[in-house]
């Protein structure tokens, strides 16, 4: 299971796959950071379609086409705000990748990007965000066979080694 989990250095925009994630808030309306940056590059269609969603809760996704992004689908999900981890910020964190990877299976994907959600301008702490997302993602892909491969693309080298420990530590094969 391990082996369909992957970690890359990159930007989230320019990768191929059937579905990328996007790190967006309760709007679904456009942001800065990874949502800025998809909602740029998939074009204003994609704001279009987001209007017509409605929001989205945080930890729950919902899924529009990709536009002018390599990537077939956009899958939206607003993660929790980090307030201390008194406001069941985990427990929400966990759902958002659940949430995501249900979505992404509905739809047949076999190959799915993430960034690392809530550790930019939400300040969810970076390395416990990064073993909740690999616990979980490992979770999924034990008991589905959809998607097939699973890549979080980071940003950054310290957010790129805050994901390899994780997935390191995964205590699953
Ligand atoms: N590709 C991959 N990762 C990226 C990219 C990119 N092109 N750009 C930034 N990141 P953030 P959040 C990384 O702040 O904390 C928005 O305004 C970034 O370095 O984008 O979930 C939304 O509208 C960091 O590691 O998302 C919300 O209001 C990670 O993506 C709010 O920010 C997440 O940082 C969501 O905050």
């Amino acid at each position: 299971m391990k082996n369909r989990i992957q970690v890359i250095q990159g930007d989230i925009t320019r990768q191929t796959c059937d579905a990328i994630v996007n790190a967006a808030n309760t709007s679904l309306l456009g942001g800065g950071g990874v949502d800025g940056a998809i909602h740029r590059a998939a074009g204003p269609d994609l704001l279009a379609e987001c209007r017509t969603l409605h929001g989205c809760q945080t930890g729950k996704a919902k899924i529009t086409k990709g536009y002018r992004l390599p990537a077939r689908y956009v899958i939206h999900t607003p993660g929790p705000i980090w307030h201390g981890g008194g406001r069941n910020e985990p427990d929400l964190l966990a759902s958002c990748y659940r949430s995501c990877l249900e979505l992404a299976e509905a739809k047949g994907c076999r190959t799915v990007c993430f960034p690392s959600i809530s550790t930019g301008v939400y300040h969810f702490p970076l390395n416990q965000a990064a073993g909740i997302a690999m616990e979980t993602i490992g979770e999924f892909l034990a008991s589905h066979t959809l998607p097939a491969q699973v890549t979080m693309v980071c940003f950054d080298g310290t957010t790129k080694g805050a994901y390899d420990q994780a997935l390191a530590e995964l205590t699953k094969p």
